[in-house]
């Protein structure tokens, strides 16, 4: 007989301070070098500055290297299906809008099977931080062809380099409708990162933040030019945009300023991907709709309601 009573969401824990070990679980099983270790630190150091409460934290991922993540956080998580991230995301979210809900997918899980859910999530707009890992590659099923690996990849599928113009997913983001925060970083500038996961996790709405991550198994030679090449990138700079100090700023050679309230300009910006990788805050609102906040006030379902509801439906299946 399931009876779950009203106040589990309420625990009170202890107003000890939450250190960085009360958010690390596992040891990563990521690769050595890998870019996605540099996410997870950033992502534990966000947890630990805003003092999340562990019990009210959740990460969905959908399924690749990078949809690991959940395992490595010792907070709520759900480690769903190929593509599905999204939808689980908005469903926690729109039942649970106290909790603090994070997604991580990849570029295959999100831009070619979850391309869909990509779209109405960002139409959507609730509040949540997903950070798109993107190797430019399927890396946990050994090296096919994503939707965002460029021109000429050779992989398992194109094994004389693919055919298609890859998707930028700035753009394509900044193309849909009620689309409220979008940002890039690399996962080899840990402080720029850092800032713009502090900056994504601070707006009110749906914060998509694509991460240029690197595969040193699979990607290497993509990306070793890249990060060893000081003019590769390219610092979006503006007082609303992601903030760097003088110095850190100072060790990039290419810095251009860009008002992020601007969207046309964002789109054109996104262009950059071709000569150099923009880094920094390419277009912010934060006056869009948001569906959580129209769900919290318009469904008038009462949390005793929901796990009566709850409880019916699982003692259906109760022997
Ligand atoms: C429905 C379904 N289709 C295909 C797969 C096989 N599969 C697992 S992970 C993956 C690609 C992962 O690539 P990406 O999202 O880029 O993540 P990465 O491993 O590179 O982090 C695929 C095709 C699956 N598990 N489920
Ligand atoms: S295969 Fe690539 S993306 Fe996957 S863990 Fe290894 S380095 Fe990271």
């Amino acid at each position: 007989m399931f009876d779950i009573k009203p106040d589990f969401c309420d625990i009170e824990m202890p107003d000890a301070g939450y250190s960085i070990e009360d958010y690390a679980s596992s040891q990563a099983r990521w690769c050595s070098g890998c870019g996605a270790h540099t996410i997870l630190n950033s992502v534990q150091r966000l947890c630990k500055e805003e003092q999340l409460p562990p019990e009210k934290t959740v990460f969905v991922s959908g399924i690749g290297c990078s949809s690991r993540f959940p395992h490595y956080m010792k907070t709520y998580g759900f480690h769903g299906l190929h593509g599905r991230a999204f939808p689980v995301a908005c469903g926690v979210k729109f039942r649970r809008p106290d909790l603090h809900v994070f997604v991580i997918t990849g570029d295959g899980d999100c831009c070619s099977i979850g391309a869909g859910h990509w779209v109405h999530a960002i139409r959507y707009n609730m509040n949540m931080v997903v950070l798109l890992f993107d190797n430019a590659i399927y890396g946990l099923t050994k090296k096919q062809t994503s939707p965002t690996s460029p021109i000429g990849t050779k992989s398992n599928t194109h094994p004389e380099g693919s055919v298609l113009p890859p998707i930028n997913p700035i753009q394509s983001t900044l193309g849909l409708p009620n689309v409220s925060f979008v940002a890039q970083s690399a996962d080899w500038k840990p402080a720029h990162l850092h800032a713009t996961i502090q900056k994504a996790y601070q707006h009110p709405g749906l914060s998509f933040v694509r991460i240029v991550q690197r595969c040193p198994v699979f990607m290497h030679d993509h990306y070793e030019p890249t990060v060893k090449d000081p003019d590769a990138i390219t610092v979006l700079d503006h007082e609303n945009g992601i903030h760097l100090d003088e110095k850190q700023l100072s060790k990039f050679r290419h810095v251009v300023q860009h008002d992020p309230s601007d969207l046309v300009k964002a789109r054109e910006v996104a262009e950059l991907v071709k000569e150099t990788v923009p880094i920094g805050l390419f277009y912010q609102n934060q006056a869009n709709l948001r569906y959580d906040d129209y769900g919290a006030h318009n469904l008038g379902v009462s949390n005793e309601e929901r796990l009566g509801a709850i409880n019916t439906l699982m003692n259906r299946y109760a022997v």
